[in-house]
């Protein structure tokens, strides 16, 4: 398997024998990564984001319980699969790092061959748990965040707002004349150009935060967290421009000869007492008017 692809074993044990013997093993088929106490652990998990993680319990600086506890804590690395392993074999020890929420529980001394296996069943279990949130939150054709995706974020984006009492901006984007698009080139150009301006749109994201996702049919939304309308409405006249500087030919539009976008955008200061949908309804109405003046533009 190409090394890139290859998915990364993080082995944390304080004894250094077992930290090579379980390295060797695993070496041959996974990215395997070592940490000596529980600092390391949680440093190199937050740092490498390995798919799972093989735990010793009896640690001096930190034990394996408190590094799953404050595993599961932090978002970036609470869903990461943990198997305790350890000397610990009561059927009691075995049933509570279980309960813990551990995938798997590894009594020493350990077998090798039941260690590749379980490893191999785990990190099995991971790659259809990412396939399953790809389905749930991708859209299939641009590759965007999805409707569902959209709305989930634009919640959590709207709450931290209220708490932070930072500006949420948000913007739709409709392709112009695209109905004439399809007609003249056809259904599956109407895709390529749609996944082009996907594309383009997610280029423009500046900041980890920034979505950008499929709103329906050929309308996008882009939502920019922590931005003042000045900011946002830069940044969308920038992919606008970006969007027309595709040159993708539209003979059918009476707009331009190339493929554009009108985009309606705005922004809510928290302090006001908006809700969700209206901040969505005052986007919608800028369309409305980008669209009304001519389209190819940008109304905020
Ligand atoms: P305008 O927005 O400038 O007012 O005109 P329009 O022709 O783009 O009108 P509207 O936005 O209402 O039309 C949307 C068109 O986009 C109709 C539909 O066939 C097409 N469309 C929506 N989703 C897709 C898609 O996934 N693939 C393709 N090829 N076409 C799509
Ligand atoms: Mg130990
Ligand atoms: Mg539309
Ligand atoms: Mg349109």
């Amino acid at each position: 398997m190409n090394p890139v692809e290859m998915q990364k074993v993080l082995v944390a044990d304080d004894d250094a024998i077992n930290r090579e013997v379980l390295g060797e093993l695993l070496m041959p088929e996974y990215t395997v990564l070592l940490a000596k106490n529980g600092a390391q652990t949680l440093e190199r998990a937050a740092r490498h984001a390995p798919d799972l993680i093989l735990l010793d319990v009896m640690m001096p600086d930190m034990d394996g319980y408190e590094v799953l506890r404050r595993l599961r804590a932090d978002p970036q690395t609470a869903h990461i699969a943990v198997i305790f392993i350890s000397g610990l074999d009561r059927p009691e020890d075995e049933a509570n790092g279980l309960k813990m929420g551990a995938a798997d529980y590894i009594t020493k001394p350990f077998n090798a061959t039941v260690v590749m296996a379980r490893v191999a069943l785990h990190l099995q279990v991971v790659r259809q748990r990412r396939m399953l949130e790809r389905l749930a939150n991708v859209d299939g054709l641009t590759e965007l965040a999805n409707r569902r995706r959209f709305d989930e974020v634009y919640g959590m984006e709207w709450q931290r707002a209220r708490r932070s009492g930072r500006p949420l901006s948000l913007a739709l984007l409709d392709i112009d004349a695209f109905k004439q698009y399809n007609d003249r080139y056809g259904h599956p150009a109407g895709d390529r150009a749609l996944r082009s301006v996907a594309r383009t749109a997610g280029a423009a994201m500046r900041r980890p935060a920034d979505l950008a996702a499929r709103y329906g049919g050929e309308e996008l939304v882009l939502l920019l967290p922590e931005t003042g309308a000045l900011d946002a409405r830069e940044l969308v006249s920038h992919l606008r421009d970006a969007v027309a500087g595709l040159a993708i030919a539209h003979e059918s539009s009476s707009v331009a000869p190339v493929l554009t976008v009108s985009v309606g955008g705005a922004s809510w200061y928290p302090g006001s007492a908006e809700q969700p949908a209206e901040l969505v309804e005052a986007a919608d109405a800028e369309l409305y008017r980008a669209k009304q003046a001519g389209r190819n533009r940008v109304s905020w």
